[in-house]
């Protein structure tokens, strides 16, 4: 007698176990998709979250330029500690121009606030002067010569 390959018991066995292993696969590669998938709906859901805020910040962002009396390094540090507060998004003093440029939330803070901001810890803006107090409580060297001063030279 010979045993056709198909109908060896054996064979068989093989051949179930091999249906099972392709099943297990399937299902294993349905989930593993179906949890790509999820992801990428997370992630493009993340991405156009990501794009509303930063286009409605874009709309309500000002860039501004100030006049911040001061001297040196330390100054910059002060000035900018000032307005480490929530809505200003970036502030770099110039110590050569005496410039700050600020880049702001308007909806979250004014220009005004962020000038007296700075005026609280003892420096002369635009608008605002230096908080006495701590005008004399700053460093030696950052006794800057004040705005009043300079206008008072002037006339
Ligand atoms: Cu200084």
């Amino acid at each position: 007698m010979r045993l056709e390959g198909n109908t060896s018991p054996f064979r068989s066995v093989v051949n179930q176990s091999n249906i099972i292993d392709i099943t297990v696969f399937k299902i294993l590669f349905l989930i593993t998709h179906q949890t790509i998938k999820m992801k990428s709906i997370q992630f493009i859901i993340m991405t156009i979250m990501v794009f509303i805020s930063a286009t409605l910040f874009a709309q309500t962002a000002k860039t501004e330029d100030i006049k911040v009396w001061g001297n040196c390094s330390l100054c910059k540090n002060h000035i900018e500690t000032s307005l480490k507060v929530d809505g200003v998004a970036k502030a770099d003093w110039n110590k050569k121009t005496k410039i700050l440029t600020v880049t702001y939330d308007s909806t979250k803070i004014t220009n005004d606030q962020i000038q007296k901001n700075i005026a609280a810890v003892g420096y002369d803006t635009e608008k605002y002067k230096g908080d006495d107090k701590a005008y004399n409580d700053i460093d030696e060297c950052c006794q800057y010569d004040r705005k009043s001063t300079e206008d008072k030279k002037k006339d």
